[in-house]
């Protein structure tokens, strides 16, 4: 789950290998822990901790503290990372697809899922988890409301990772049938993260999607995408906006926010 902070680089739809899955391990940059270690000292601050050198755009009486994203040591990455590292015994893998709640796979591990608006990254991020495990077809898309079904996949016996099909544009009805019941039935659900653009910061389908995780009692984290794409002084604002809403209008979200982006991603070395 670490690796959430920046480190998993995310191939874009335009590289030219996405779909030669074979190569894409020797073609994505800074897949794994240990090559983000070999990056420039001044470098590697900007890539693990993507926020960081943004508090010098604060003002002096702003309390940086509700600032802070969250800073996982590099041994910590490490560690996480061993649960994306597939190997002959550890396999990661995709399990199956569900429309509706009733077709959803009974499965007794862990589950976590990614939630959000249409378009947010969802998949692009599931799929920068992965980086290490090249073969996972994970589908990003170029067309908003793509992911129509809740997608499966088995991080080896530890637990499952479900890309949910986005909500708020042209897909009310999507919330209702599978979001909303898969949040409420689904029993082995350990941990949401919920997809906020950096760019427009929480909007009103975000505020229902909290209402619904708080409603439930279902912990969950606040994960911010496309950081690259965003102003400076915007994505400061933003972040605060939501460290701010988070603070005072919520229970079960995590007090740190993650932030993920394309930021230096290179398709080919
Ligand atoms: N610049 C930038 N684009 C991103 C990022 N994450 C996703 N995208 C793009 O946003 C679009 C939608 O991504 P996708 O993962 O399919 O969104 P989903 O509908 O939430 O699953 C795709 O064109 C991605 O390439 C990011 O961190 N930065
Ligand atoms: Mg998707």
């Amino acid at each position: 789950m670490l690796r959430l902070q920046g480190v998993g680089r995310l191939a874009g739809p335009s590289c030219p290998l996405r779909r030669r899955s074979a190569t894409w391990r020797s073609a994505t940059k800074n897949a794994s822990v240990s090559e983000v270690l070999q990056l420039r000292d001044k470098k590697l601050p900007g890539v693990v901790f993507p926020l960081q050198g943004l508090e010098k755009y604060l003002a002096p009486d702003v309390n940086t503290a509700s600032f802070r994203t969250f800073s996982p040591s590099l041994a910590d990455l490490h560690r996480a990372e061993g649960f994306f590292k597939p190997s002959g015994r550890h396999v990661i893998h995709y399990f199956s697809s569900a429309i509706r709640m009733d077709h959803a796979p009974q499965l007794s591990q862990p589950e976590v899922c990614f939630l959000g608006r249409s378009n947010v990254g969802k998949s692009s991020l599931i799929k920068a988890l992965f980086s290490l495990a090249p073969d996972v077809e994970v589908r990003v898309s170029k067309t908003p409301g793509h992911t129509k079904k809740m997608n499966f996949f088995k991080v080896g016996k530890y637990f499952t990772v479900v890309d949910m099909p986005g909500y708020g544009y042209r897909a009310p009805q999507d919330f209702a049938d599978m979001v909303e019941a898969y949040l409420q039935e689904r029993q082995n659900l350990k941990r949401t993260f919920l997809l906020v653009d950096s760019l427009v910061g929480l909007q009103k389908a975000d505020h229902i999607a909290i209402e619904m995780l708080e409603e439930f009692g279902i912990p969950y984290v606040l994960v911010l995408t496309k950081i690259d794409k965003v102003p400076k002084g915007l994505l400061v604002k933003n972040v605060l906006e939501i460290q701010d809403f988070a603070e005072k209008h919520t229970q079960g979200c995590f007090p740190q926010l993650f932030p993920v982006s394309f930021h230096d991603m290179l398709c080919i070395r």
